[in-house]
């Protein structure tokens, strides 16, 4: 079932809804499920028609065939299809499984174990627990660290402030206090044109001081190309770990859904540079290549562990497997 931010999270202390009804959570997770099924609407349509013009007729070479065009075509990856249809096709032959919804169930499976890979949690425990969050130009990044400050704060009643190391532009600064102000959490910045290293440093220590239980840092975009940037995010979690040794906690990366299989190399090549420990896939609102998510993980060994579905406050969520892969062929 759909994934909640108490399953994502590791936090100390009780979770934070253990008061709330069995139904009601259901209810919520029930809710959530159909939005993300709505969000994931254009790649859904395409797969599913597909998936009924094959899996529920005659199986041949030809619905083989027809299968993996539509999953490649939604950009599960070459690969990763080629994987997951010759698996079917051999459990269809061999007469383990018939019928088109017993082969549209084992599918959603098939893609769901895909997708799995290391340690998919995010451990909040260490006080502050520091977050970097770093990726390409534009992929996300600040928009990311607002809604996951937001989350943090109304899901898991975490106190948390926002580092604005992207000192790059004056409006990528303005940009995260706005989120800060949005999400109701704290914020620091450092003087114009500041070293990110120095603002890092900074919201690390103001977390300290105010007894915050978790630092975002926000970075400027960069690409793996670009030796100086590189450095300089090397510098960054060179100064994170001098105060915290165990710090940063955790590294994510943003990954724009829309440019699918480049996006798909640009973090290979992004996460071979810098030490990486999950995936945040953005903008899977309104592409019909929503089936990277189930891809990008199997491809770089990365866990997925949340997903942007929209450019608002609320629009961040735990990624889960199951759930995804359900929304998306059924
Ligand atoms: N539809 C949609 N738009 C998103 C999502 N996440 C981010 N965006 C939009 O993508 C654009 C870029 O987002 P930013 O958060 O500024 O990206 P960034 O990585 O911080 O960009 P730089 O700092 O310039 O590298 C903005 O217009 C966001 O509103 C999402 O999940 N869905
Ligand atoms: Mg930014």
């Amino acid at each position: 079932m759909a994934r909640d931010w108490q399953d994502l999270f590791i936090v100390d202390g009780a979770p934070a809804t253990a008061d709330e009804a069995p139904a009601a959570t259901e209810e919520r997770r029930m809710g959530r499920f159909r939005r993300l099924r709505e969000n994931l609407r254009k790649t859904r349509q395409a797969l599913t028609s597909e998936i009924q013009a094959t899996l529920f007729e005659d199986l041949s070479d030809e619905t083989w065939e027809r299968l993996e065009e539509a999953l490649i075509y939604a950009d599960v990856g070459a690969q990763t299809t080629a994987q997951v249809v010759e698996q079917l096709e051999r459990e269809a032959t061999s007469g383990q499984i018939s019928g088109g919804e017993a082969l549209t169930a084992r599918l959603t499976e098939l893609l769901a174990d895909i997708a799995r890979t290391g340690d998919d949690r995010i451990d909040l425990t260490a006080e502050p627990t520091v977050i970097l969050v770093a990726g390409v130009n534009g992929t996300g990044k600040t928009t990311t660290v607002g809604k996951l400050a937001w989350h943090l704060r109304k899901e898991l009643g975490q106190s948390v402030v926002l580092g604005a190391a992207d000192t790059f532009r004056a409006a990528g600064v303005e940009q995260l206090e706005l989120w800060a102000e949005r999400a109701g959490v704290g914020f620091v910045k450092g003087p114009p044109g500041s070293d990110p290293g120095a603002v890092a440093y900074d919201t690390i220590a103001a977390a300290r001081r105010d007894g915050a239980d978790v630092v975002i840092i926000d970075t400027a975009g960069r690409l793996h190309t670009q030796d100086d940037l590189m450095a300089e995010l090397a510098k960054v979690r060179r100064v994170i770990s001098k105060q915290i040794p165990e710090a940063p906690h955790e590294t994510l990366l943003t990954v724009d859904a829309t440019t699918g299989q480049n996006g798909l190399r640009q973090a290979r090549l992004f996460s071979d540079a810098v030490d990486v420990s999950g995936l945040v896939l953005t903008k899977l609102d309104g592409t019909a290549k929503g089936g990277i998510a189930l891809a990008i993980a199997h491809e770089l060994g990365i866990p997925v562990k949340l997903i942007g579905v929209g450019e608002k406050l609320e629009d961040l969520r735990p990624f889960e497997p199951s759930e995804f892969a359900r929304a998306l062929v059924s």
